[in-house]
């Protein structure tokens, strides 16, 4: 493990990594609501607010985008990612190296894991290349997490998501970024299999204010560091008011209500 709380993508101890990679993971369909932000401009100034410490990005975005604010915002490339369009088994193209997201001013890597897929296997070598060689550029990696596959039937089972998190440990991860397994214990269940490595609960279709912060709160205070989140921050009009509660809940620990001002 890195000294990763050294990382700028860390605030004391804590991170929130705006991730927008949804074009390609999705597709448009998740910008229909919001059609100003399938320009990736507009969601970079969001990644300027304070709560902020990475924007996710895949390659494309971080070469055209990335220019414009590199002394606004910290930069993760995601080094894989897959379509959509793809029907087969949870798999993921690796489209960017580690010395070329270093190149363009990458401040650490992403990359994702299907533990559980029928191409697990594949995967985890292909994380063990990118890993050592973020090692060698002293990039934090953080893993995408997410078992799935035909024999995987609940990606947020308690189980699953605690088995996510003790694999991105002991495949070199420096944060693992995980989905919410549904109740407080459970998460820090998955945290404590995280040993020292640093947990980020992942952000999930859009929900309320309430609802969303509620669960942030539980992740913090079940040992978690965070979070890495799209369609919850920048598919509102505003995401200003959410990023400022995200910063009392994580940073400053506040309840969810005393967020909200309730
Ligand atoms: P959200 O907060 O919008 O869920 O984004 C997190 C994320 O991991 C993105 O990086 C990625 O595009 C998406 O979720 C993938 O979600 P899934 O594979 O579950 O559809």
């Amino acid at each position: 493990m890195l000294p990763i709380d050294d990382s700028p993508i860390v605030r004391d101890g804590k991170s929130v990594i705006l991730a927008m990679d949804h074009g390609l993971e999705h597709g448009p369909v998740d910008f229909e609501d919001v059609p100003e932000k399938l320009d990736p401009a507009q969601v970079f100034e969001t990644a300027t607010h304070d709560a902020v410490t990475a924007i996710a990005v895949q390659k494309g975005i971080a070469e055209g985008y990335y220019p414009s604010y590199e002394n606004d915002v910290n930069l993760l490339v995601k080094l894989n990612g897959t379509s959509n369009l793809w029907m087969g088994e949870p798999d993921s193209a690796v489209n960017c190296s580690v010395e070329y997201a270093a190149e363009i001013g990458a401040d650490a890597v992403g990359f994702t894991v299907y533990g559980g897929s029928n191409h697990e296997i594949e995967m985890v070598e292909e994380f063990r290349e990118i890993q050592e060689e973020a090692r060698e550029y002293g990039l934090p990696v953080v893993m995408w997490s997410y078992p799935r596959g035909q024999g995987l039937k609940n990606d947020t089972k308690p189980s699953t998501i605690s088995y996510a998190t003790r694999l991105a440990l002991e495949l070199g991860a420096d944060i693992a970024k995980v989905k919410y397994p549904g109740s407080r214990e459970a998460m820090a269940h998955a945290c404590r299999c995280a040993g020292d490595m640093k947990v980020v609960m992942s952000g999930g279709s859009k929900t309320s204010d309430e609802e969303f912060l509620s669960t942030v709160e539980s992740t913090i205070r079940s040992g978690g560091s965070g979070l890495a989140v799209g369609r919850n921050v920048w598919q509102r009009e505003d995401p200003t008011p959410l990023l400022d509660g995200l910063e009392s809940v994580i940073y400053e620990e506040q309840t969810a209500g005393a967020a909200l001002g309730n």
